[in-house]
């Protein structure tokens, strides 16, 4: 087999590119270890940069997100019993939209079978090769036979434990890495959100995200400790935490009802430099990952996207390099941007086992500042709602 584009992963970033690239008449075959059902089964992120929502419209890929999706013009930060609405669209003239990751994938997968786009999922030991040179080319393992495929370019679209950066020579990589010393528990339940818009908590018992994916489902977290166990939760433990960490009127108004996901995700800051390697190009979470409080993982999955596909097109449209040649820059720029806003968000809003009374009292003045300063309130609007392309 030969195509233009290899992309190894079939989640939202090696989708949207795909997608993108079908639509530009560069031919790509997408790569997946596990199956379009267990990919679908995961939940993950739940807020869409306008920059994202831009994106899955010129994929083609945007007519279910805007019937269904929620457009959002602000969110709360809850703390000392109380609730602080940071008003988005007041401070910057823009929004976000809440519309689940498993959504997102659901309407990329089905966009790209509708325009014939070649998915192979279930690949097997997916390697890539010779990407130093012209002529790189991927194998993998299927029905008992290894296949490969001669391409122009690999792009590693296959997240934090994919092959791609694996295959990177250690020496030509430089990581950076921050773990944090607590996790998050999140449920999916079908019961109406307590709040119409995103309610951050900062608490002396710890974090809690209260967020939706509709008016009828909801999507909670608290932080727990990092070797905490799921088995450990029943739905009542989970939601007399929950309530416990929230201003009174939200504890006593929430709607409890039975969880039909409930997991823990381990939370991380982590970046690898650079993002190219020859033909070889890291995007999205196989190049780098944020803690979810800032909800920017899906997001910086999608500018990666967004600058691979530009140098792409002009490679092919136009015979220049210059937008490949500029690639990492660009990534990495907004990348260490929204990797400064993730920590300082976590920062901020959870309680760290070593942090003290000095620790508990800075974060204290840093809410008061941010709630009672215009600048400081427009600063963290402009980031959430996400920095330019
Ligand atoms: P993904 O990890 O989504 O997709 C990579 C794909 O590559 C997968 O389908 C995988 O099967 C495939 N793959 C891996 N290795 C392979 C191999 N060797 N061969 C072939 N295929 C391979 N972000 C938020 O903004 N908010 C959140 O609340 C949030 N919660 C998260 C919870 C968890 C548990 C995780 C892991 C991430 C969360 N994120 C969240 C971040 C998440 O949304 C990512 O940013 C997003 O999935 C990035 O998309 P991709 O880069 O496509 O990587
Ligand atoms: C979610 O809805 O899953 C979500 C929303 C905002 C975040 C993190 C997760 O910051």
């Amino acid at each position: 087999m030969r195509t233009h584009v290899v992309i190894i992963g079939s989640g939202p970033s090696g989708l949207l590119l795909g997608q993108l690239l079908t639509r530009a008449g560069i031919d790509n075959i997408v790569l997946d270890r596990v199956s379009k059902d267990y990919i679908l089964g995961r939940v993950r992120a739940g807020v869409l940069e306008e920059g994202t929502v831009g994106l899955l419209r010129e994929a083609g890929a945007a007519e279910r997100m805007d019937r269904e999706g929620l457009p959002h013009g602000g969110f709360s930060l809850a703390f000392d019993g109380r609730d602080h609405r940071i008003d988005l669209l007041g401070l910057t003239g823009h929004q976000v939209m809440v519309y689940g990751q498993t959504e997102v994938t659901a309407d990329l997968m089905e966009g790209r079978e509708a325009g014939g786009g070649q998915t192979i999922y279930e690949a097997g030991n997916v390697t890539p090769y010779d990407f130093d040179t012209a002529s790189p080319y991927v194998t993998y393992d299927k029905d008992g036979t290894t296949h490969r495929i001669d391409c122009d370019f690999i792009a590693g679209c296959d997240g934090y434990h994919g092959v791609s950066r694996r295959s990177v020579p250690q020496q030509a990589l430089t990581t950076f890495e921050r773990v944090y010393p607590f996790g998050w528990l999140g449920i999916l339940a079908d019961v109406p959100p307590v709040s119409h818009e995103l309610i951050y908590a900062n608490h002396p018992r710890g974090f809690a995200l209260c967020s939706m994916r509709s008016q009828t489902r909801s999507r909670y977290y608290i932080q727990c400790p990092v070797d905490e166990k799921v088995e450990d939760w029943s739905d009542d433990r989970f939601y007399d935490e929950l309530r416990r960490r929230l201003p009174a009127e939200h504890a006593e108004s929430m709607v409890t009802g039975p969880s039909f996901e409930k997991s823990i995700a381990p939370l991380r800051s982590f970046v690898a430099e650079p993002m190219r390697f020859g033909s070889l190009f890291l995007v999205g979470d196989a190049a780098h990952i944020v803690p979810p409080t800032g909800a920017k993982g899906l997001n910086l999955a999608a500018s990666d996207v967004h600058y691979l596909f530009e140098g792409l097109r002009e490679h092919y449209a136009e015979k220049s390099d210059a937008g490949l040649d500029a690639y990492s820059d660009r990534a990495l720029k907004r990348v260490w941007r929204a990797v400064r806003f993730s920590w300082s968000m976590t920062m901020m809003m959870h309680r760290f086992p070593d942090a003290g009374a000095f620790g508990q009292k800075i974060q204290e003045a840093e809410l008061d500042y941010l709630v009672t300063s215009r600048a400081a309130s427009t600063a963290l609007a402009e980031n959430y709602i996400g920095l330019p392309y």
